[in-house]
């Protein structure tokens, strides 16, 4: 059974996940009218695995006989001022919700919820790979630059 602290806590992470799916739908509809269809389709495909972020928390609450409770998501950001600001708003968002994450494995070892700590365990490595893909494209953008053929290439 879930503590109702670690119970609100997972669902305040489902709300999180869902909110970041719709971060990166939003950076992917700006790359698509910019015609850029390549990052777009590379944010879709964030928007995707975000869901089913939202949705590991989703079962792991159920399982443990806790109770999902979806809140309404927040509003998103739908212009950047370029290509490299879309991007590096992606990695700050992924490293705020690292510390959120962070914050839940210290909860669950605060209550000595192992089950919930081996389950973070899978989300702590993720956040790994989700800030460095994204910090890699910045660090990309920022050596070619911004100009239309490097933007192409
Ligand atoms: Fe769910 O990892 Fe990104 O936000």
């Amino acid at each position: 059974m879930l503590s109702e602290k670690m119970q609100g806590a997972m669902n305040k992470q489902i709300n999180a996940e869902l909110h970041s799916a719709y971060i990166y739908l939003s950076i992917a509809a700006y790359f698509e009218d910019k015609n850029l269809s390549g990052f777009g389709a590379w944010m879709r495909h964030q928007a995707e695995e975000e869901v089913g972020h939202a949705m590991r928390f989703f079962e792991f609450i159920a399982e443990r006989r806790g109770r999902v409770l979806l809140e309404a998501v927040g509003a998103v950001p739908t212009e950047w001022a370029s290509p490299l600001a879309a991007f590096e708003n992606a990695f700050q968002h992924e490293q705020k919700i690292s510390g959120m994450i962070n914050d839940l494995m210290t909860l669950a070892q605060k209550e000595k919820d192992y089950a919930a700590a081996s389950f973070l365990g899978w989300f702590v490595d993720e956040q790994v790979e989700e800030e460095a893909s994204a910090d890699a494209i910045v660090q990309k953008l920022k050596l070619g630059g911004e100009s239309g053929a490097a933007l192409l290439f």
